[in-house]
């Protein structure tokens, strides 16, 4: 497998300044070395340009009444994500996007949708990342990513662009803990598979996550998986600007990393979004995501 990885230091999707400093603490984790031990080619595409929150005016104010930060700084920086995604794809690579806040997913998923071809996602989180304009706490767009990937709220009157990427009826969240009354409701009213932790603690982690799977790859040609590191507790992986207690333990997320490995033939794209290392104990949780990328791409013990 070829993977090229692509950083996206962008921080204006969230509140807290640091998750713009997750491609190089994640690089720093050893990454790529990481890869290539278990024999995977892999080869840097660098960092996306990403103008600095202090030189813009966040301008979150919508014409529909809503708000999102950044909303035109993102745009853009998404469309170059998306460019390069596709252009990765084209050159039958697979894209590995290193974030950043999870607002890049917007970006990533509308370049690994192709124009004729379906594809499922499956997002590892803590949040729902369903909120709209209309009913974020925050107007930060990494708490709007999967729904305006999905063609729901008005970002300067309009969807966003290239969306809705993906159908809905191939889209699973697994291990829900924390979500806001207006984005429970959306989830609810959709037709996404969404897991709490509470499906986890019933079920347990294999079930669960390979029924995401089956979600994400039934009658689509390929998958794009999305992992926010808020998703394992906070005691795994402290180093994010979200954390919620409650969520899966190491153990448990190299598990669904492995699961994900078996379906490594339709996955399409990957991305390690949120770290924060900042917040981060010793590069802990950068150190970690690469471990879980590696699990993902097909690391085997034996
Ligand atoms: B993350 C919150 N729901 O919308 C909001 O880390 C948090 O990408 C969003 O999952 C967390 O601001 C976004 C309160
Ligand atoms: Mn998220
Ligand atoms: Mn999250
Ligand atoms: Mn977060």
């Amino acid at each position: 497998m070829d993977i090229r990885i692509l950083g996206v230091p962008m921080d204006l999707g969230a509140d807290r300044r640091g998750v713009d400093m997750g491609p190089s603490a994640i690089r720093y984790g050893d990454l790529a070395t990481q890869l290539e031990e278990f024999g995977a080619a892999c080869t840097d595409g660098g960092d996306l340009a990403v103008p600095r929150p202090e030189e813009r005016d966040p301008d979150s104010s919508q014409p529909d009444g809503g708000r999102a930060k950044f909303h035109r700084e993102t745009k853009e920086v998404c469309e170059d994500i998306t460019t390069a995604v596709r252009s990765t794809v084209a050159d039958g690579e697979t894209p590995l996007v290193l974030g950043g806040d999870h607002s890049i997913a917007i970006g990533t998923v509308a370049g690994a949708a192709g124009p004729d071809e379906s594809l499922g996602v499956v997002w590892f989180d803590a949040h729902g990342d369903f909120n709209t304009p209309r009913t974020t706490p925050s107007g930060n767009i990494h708490g709007m990513a999967l729904a305006a990937i999905l063609g729901k709220g008005s970002f300067g009157g309009e969807a966003w662009a290239h969306t809705p990427a993906v159908s809905e009826s191939n889209v699973a969240l697994v291990g829900l803990r924390d979500l806001d009354d207006g984005e429970q409701r959306l989830v609810r009213e959709s037709d996404v598979t969404a897991y709490t932790m509470s499906d986890i603690d019933a079920r347990g982690l294999p079930a669960v996550v390979s029924e995401a799977l089956d979600i994400a790859t039934d009658g689509t040609d390929a998958i794009h998986v999305s992992l926010d590191l808020d998703w394992l507790d906070p005691s795994e992986a402290p180093g994010v600007g979200t954390p919620v207690r409650g969520g899966v333990s190491y153990r448990e997320a190299h598990s669904a990393m492995e699961a994900v490995a078996r379906y490594r033939d339709q996955l399409r794209s990957f991305e390690l979004v949120e770290v924060n290392p900042i917040l981060d104990d010793h590069n802990r949780t950068a150190e970690l995501a690469c471990e879980l990328a590696a699990s993902a791409f097909g690391k085997r013990v034996l």
